[in-house]
C-alpha cells in the first residue's frame, strides 16, 4: 500500500489496496469460523436511512375470518386450548407470531359456559371486544363483563382467567382482539409465565370497583399505583369513549389527519394505559378524505362501526384497503397512510408508540 503525506501533514493511504472477491469470501469464510462477520457488508442494512421494515400492510376481513373462528371452536375447547386464538400474522413474516415485529394481534373466542384457566406472565395484553355479549374477564380478583368496543387491560404479572357467564340458550359466542407485547419481550428475553392453582381464580372485588375509584377523574386519596406504571382501571367501556368522539365530532374542530382521534390514559399518570402499548379511539366524520401520515411506530386497527378505506403507501408502491365493521389492519412502521369514509366510521388503534417515546425516537411526519 502506497502512503502520501497530505497537505495538513497527515499521512494516509492512496487508496484502497486491491483485494479480488474470492479473495474477500475467502476471508469472511475465515472469520466466521470465528464468529465475526464484516460490518461493511451489512452496515446499510443495520443503519438504514430510514426504517426499512419487512412488514407489509395487510387487511383481515372479518367476513373471512369468522368462519375459521367459528370452526375453531368445534376443534378444540377453550379450557385445552387454554387460550382460543387464531393469530392474525404479518404475511411478510409467516411463523413468527408477530403483526409487526413488536407487537402481536390474534382473535380470541369464547363460547357460552366455557372457560379459559386463569394464569399470569409478564407481557401486557390488551383485549378489544369484537363481538357478543357475556363473557368475562377476571383481573386481579375483579370481573370485567364484556361489550362490543370495550377497551380491557391485564397489566403484566397479573392473574387472568376468561369465562362466560350465559347461560347456554340465547347466549352468543364472544370475540376479542387480543394485543400484547409478546414480541418485544421474546426479543428481550424477559418473558416469565405461571398458571394459577384453580381454574378460576377467586374474586375479591364486585364488578365495577376499580372503573369507580379510578374511572372518575378522581382518585383515592392515597393512591398507591396497584399495576406500576400500568393503568388501574382495566375496563374502559364503549358507550362512554364513543359519547366522547360524537360530542367532539359535532363541537370541535375535526383533525385533517386523524379525525377526531382520542388517547386512552392511564388516570393516574396521563400516560398510556400501559407500559409498552398505547391505544387510540377516532371517528372519521362522513364524507372524512384525510391527508397523509407516517409515524414510526407501526399499528394495529380494528374497525368499530362504520366503512372506508386506507391507502398505503411504500416505495411508490400503493394499496387501496377497504373495511367494514369488525375487519383488522395493520399499517406498519413508516409506511404512508391515509384514510378515508364516506359514511363515517369508528377505528379502535394500538401501536407501540410509549417504547419509541420512552427511548427518544418516535418520529412521526404529518403529510399534505
Ligand atoms: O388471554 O392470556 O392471545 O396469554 C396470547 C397469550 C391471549 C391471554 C393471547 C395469552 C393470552
Amino acid at each position: 500500500m502506497e502512503l502520501v503525506l497530505s497537505a495538513d501533514n497527515s499521512i494516509k493511504s492512496k487508496g484502497t489496496p486491491p483485494s479480488s472477491d474470492g479473495e474477500r469470501k475467502a476471508f469472511y469464510e475465515a472469520i466466521r469460523k470465528q464468529h465475526m462477520t464484516p460490518l461493511w457488508e451489512v452496515l446499510h442494512a443495520l443503519v438504514p436511512q430510514q426504517p426499512a421494515t419487512p412488514c407489509v400492510a395487510a387487511l383481515w376481513r372479518y367476513a373471512d375470518v369468522r368462519p375459521y373462528l367459528m370452526q375453531s371452536g368445534e376443534l378444540i375447547s377453550a379450557e385445552e386450548a387454554v387460550r382460543r386464538v387464531l393469530i392474525l400474522e404479518n404475511p411478510a413474516l409467516p411463523g413468527q407470531s408477530c403483526i409487526t415485529q413488536s407487537l402481536y394481534a390474534g382473535l380470541q373466542l369464547i363460547l357460552p359456559g366455557e372457560i379459559a384457566p386463569s394464569h399470569r406472565h409478564t407481557q401486557t395484553a390488551l383485549r378489544f371486544v369484537v363481538e357478543g355479549r357475556g363473557a368475562y374477564t377476571a383481573v386481579d380478583g375483579e370481573r370485567a363483563v364484556m361489550s362490543p368496543g370495550d377497551f380491557i387491560i391485564t397489566p403484566s404479572w397479573t392473574w387472568h382467567d376468561h369465562g362466560h357467564q350465559c347461560a347456554l340458550e340465547n347466549a352468543e359466542p364472544v370475540v376479542w382482539l387480543d394485543g400484547l407485547d409478546i414480541p418485544m419481550l421474546r426479543f428481550f428475553d424477559a418473558g416469565f409465565a405461571e398458571n394459577h392453582s384453580e381454574r378460576v381464580q377467586p374474586i375479591m372485588r364486585t364488578e365495577g370497583t376499580s372503573y369507580q375509584r379510578y374511572g372518575a377523574n378522581m382518585l383515592p386519596v392515597r393512591y398507591n399505583a396497584p399495576f406500576g406504571q400500568t393503568s388501574p382501571i382495566f375496563s374502559y367501556p364503549y358507550d362512554r369513549t364513543r359519547e366522547a368522539l360524537h360530542v367532539l365530532e359535532r363541537q370541535a374542530p375535526v383533525d385533517e389527519w386523524d379525525g377526531v382521534k382520542l388517547k386512552y390514559v392511564n388516570p393516574a399518570t396521563g400516560g398510556s394505559p400501559m407500559p409498552t402499548m398505547a391505544t387510540f379511539m377516532q371517528r372519521l366524520p362522513a364524507g372524512f378524505s384525510g391527508r397523509p401520515w407516517r409515524q414510526t411506530d407501526g399499528a394495529v386497527y380494528s374497525v368499530v362501526e362504520g366503512t372506508g378505506s386506507v391507502v398505503i403507501t411504500r416505495a411508490g408502491q400503493e394499496q387501496v384497503l377497504e373495511f367494514g365493521p369488525r375487519d383488522h389492519f395493520v399499517v406498519p412502521s413508516w409506511h404512508t397512510a391515509r384514510l378515508l369514509s364516506t359514511q363515517g366510521c369508528v377505528l379502535f388503534s394500538f401501536s407501540d408508540r410509549p417504547v419509541h417515546q420512552a427511548l427518544g425516537i418516535h418520529k412521526e411526519e404529518r403529510l399534505s
